[in-house]
């Protein structure tokens, strides 16, 4: 093995939804280990606040507008994204919603909408890219899972039905394509500081900290909520040549959330 196996010199990559957050997070490892770097999100402003945050990062990036959710913007960005960069090495599907609702009083249209963005657009986009992967003899897929591929939680019902078939997807493409040199895993998250998780972060009116926060610190290890930084570092490895005989695996990265029962009460 050689430190070059972890290099993405020469590759291009794709990361959805990435005008911030964890897809902003990851793009941006990818292009200090020396991918080119394409994003997309739903809308021009959102992909101007992107191109504002590259900026001030000093990372060169192209952004597209694309609604992961819709076939013909996938297809159209895709064939747009091979135009200007020649291929897709690295695609990572990461744009993604969540909708924190008790499933009893969830609506049919919100179940299929977060069903629809965290599990359909993967499965659109990857469809999108992977005979340009075939083309070029390889290609590297990471889909965005989570602690619900495994663990079930009140109010995320949706959530939990998409992050889990998204496992399952990452398997099955990774079973399909393997042949073609595509190699196709998963990073689980644990509870990583982003404006997705805000919610579950403010401050009580008294000053004290969510309940959620106290009880995320207690079920995890590391005792911490994760960093987008966190993760740069397995991405870019499910990324680069140092994993072409992973395949089908989903990285949880996690703080060790999976592995424990949660800290006792004192
Ligand atoms: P986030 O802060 O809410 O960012 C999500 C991104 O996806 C935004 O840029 C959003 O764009 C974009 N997006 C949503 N729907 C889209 C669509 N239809 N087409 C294109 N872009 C779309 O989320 P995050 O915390 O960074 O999470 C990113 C991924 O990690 C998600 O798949 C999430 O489920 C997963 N994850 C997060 C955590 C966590 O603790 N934060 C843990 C595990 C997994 P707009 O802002 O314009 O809507
Ligand atoms: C929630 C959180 C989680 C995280 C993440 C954990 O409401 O439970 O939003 O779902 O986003 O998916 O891995």
């Amino acid at each position: 093995m050689e430190m070059k196996d972890f290099s993405l010199e020469g590759k291009v990559a794709w990361i959805t939804g990435a005008s911030y957050g964890i897809g902003f997070a990851i793009a941006s490892a990818f292009a200090t280990a020396g991918a080119k770097i394409c994003f997309n999100d739903i809308s021009q402003a959102a992909v101007d606040r992107g191109l504002a945050n590259y900026k001030e990062a000093g990372i060169e990036v192209k952004g597209y507008v694309c609604d992961v959710t819709n076939e013909e913007a996938v297809q159209a960005t895709t064939e747009q994204i091979i135009k200007d960069f020649g291929k897709i090495d690295i695609l990572v599907n990461n744009a993604g919603i969540i909708k924190r609702i008790p499933m009893c009083d969830m609506k049919a249209s919100e179940f299929r909408q977060v069903i629809d963005v965290d599990l359909n657009a993967p499965f659109i986009v990857s469809k999108a890219v992977i005979p340009n992967m075939i083309k070029n003899g390889h290609g590297k897929i990471i889909n965005i899972c989570s602690m619900m591929s495994e663990l079930g939680r009140e109010t995320v019902s949706a959530y939990a039905a998409a992050k889990g078939g998204l496992k399952m997807l990452t398997r099955n493409i990774a079973s399909e394509y393997g042949e073609y040199n595509i190699q196709c895993n998963g990073i689980g998250p644990g509870y990583i500081e982003t404006p997705q998780t805000a919610p579950l972060r403010e401050r009580q009116p008294d000053g004290s900290r969510h309940p959620f926060d106290q009880f995320i610190v207690s079920k995890t290890p590391a005792a911490r909520w994760g960093t987008t930084a966190d993760l740069q570092g397995p991405a870019v490895f499910l990324a680069s040549d140092a994993s072409n005989f992973v395949n089908g695996h989903i990285l949880y990265v996690d703080g060790g959330i999976l592995a424990y029962i949660g800290k006792q009460p004192q």
